[in-house]
């Protein structure tokens, strides 16, 4: 019995054109240490790998022959950041998602920082970025949820920021055109923001979400593996982990893409090796004098910037790291 289609799944001309007859493709829902799960013409397969497992991401496309991947397809985006640790590692989030939500609520944990830092995450990934800002409900000040919602789509060019309450099924209806048939919509953030309370309404089901921690409002991390689950438009979902502290990896497209605005704005500073400190002639600093640009977005720039240098760095010092362990290897095999 066939349950999807292969365009139900999210099928494309770009995957098309990269199999040919017999292969099969599958859609992957859920990868862990030992195998995969994937979503193909009649159901769930589990699927093991010849690669590590962590080379697929939810949502990857990949072809299969038995119970075996035989390849995973070129991806439209891909979702990832920097491993946890001390390492340059790249760590994947999600694959072929068209629109990434990044899911903040209306409390403590809205912070335009770490907001641009998501952000740029999904203008290096090339998907479509939305901001979700839940517990509109639950502001002590009827005015704020509106106040940070626009806030928000200042922190970079073509951002749609949307506040509402999780819970309320009406408001979440509201997301439906994002994940309709075809559409793969991820969600990100901290936490405890309500991003399961969003999938939970967005696909019917009802997996675990947990209250946040009274004294420091921080979530307790019920979310624990990711997924790629329907929705009841016809779409897919993919719904993550909180992430406690989102590093960047190979972001700097990303970096330039969230603030194109002062990179436009230093094109016009006197000297081409401005820093924006405190040379004469600095556009940077005249928009700050004049009030139409916040000084702490230069300040948020130059540290994301700064964060991104290190982490080629440091992505260097790995790659030299490993060429040295594959020299002394073939050394040793001779
Ligand atoms: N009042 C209200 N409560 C919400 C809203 N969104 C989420 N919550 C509550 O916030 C708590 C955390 O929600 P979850 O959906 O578990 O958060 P999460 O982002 O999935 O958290 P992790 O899985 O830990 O990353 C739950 O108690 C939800 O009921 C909202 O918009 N309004
Ligand atoms: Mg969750």
């Amino acid at each position: 019995m066939t349950l999807f289609t292969l365009e139900d799944l999210g099928w494309s001309e770009h995957f098309a054109q990269q199999i040919s007859p017999p292969e099969t493709p599958a859609r992957v829902s859920g990868v862990t240490r030992n195998g995969i799960t994937a979503l193909a013409l009649n159901g769930t397969i589990a699927l093991t790998t010849p690669l590590p497992t962590g080379f697929y991401a939810v949502g990857d496309w990949v072809t299969y022959e038995g119970a075996l991947v035989t390849r995973l397809l070129e991806r439209t985006t891909t979702i990832a950041r920097r491993a946890v640790g001390d390492t340059a590692a790249r760590q994947l989030i999600a694959a072929n998602v068209d629109h990434l939500a990044i899911v903040t609520s209306c409390n403590a944990d809205f912070n335009p920082a770490r907001l641009e830092r998501y952000l740029a995450l999904c203008a290096s990934a090339g998907a479509r970025p939305l901001v979700i800002l839940t517990k509109a409900d639950l502001a002590s000040d009827a005015a704020e949820p509106e106040i940070l919602r626009q806030m928000a789509e200042t922190l970079a060019p073509n951002v749609m920021a949307m506040k509402l309450n999780a819970k309320d099924p009406s408001d979440v209806a509201r997301l439906a055109e994002f994940c309709q048939k075809g559409q793969t919509l991820a969600l990100i953030g901290s936490s405890g923001v309500g991003k399961t309370t969003l999938q939970n309404g967005l696909t019917g089901l009802n997996e675990a979400t947990a209250a946040i921690r009274d004294d420091d409002a921080k979530g307790r991390h019920t979310t624990t593996a990711r997924a790629l689950r329907q929705t009841l438009a016809g779409g897919w979902l993919i719904d993550t982990p909180g992430i406690r502290e989102l590093r960047l990896s190979d972001a700097y497209d990303g970096i330039e893409a969230v603030f194109a605005d002062l990179i436009a704005l230093s094109h016009l500073c006197k000297f081409s090796d401005c820093s924006h400190v405190h040379e004469p002639g600095c556009a940077m600093q005249k928009a700050v004098e004049e009030g139409q640009l916040d000084p702490l977005r230069i300040a948020r720039w130059k540290k994301l910037l700064a964060e991104d240098l290190e982490n080629d760095a440091s992505s260097l010092r790995l790659q030299k790291r490993q060429n040295r362990k594959g020299n002394k290897t073939k050394k040793g095999k001779k």
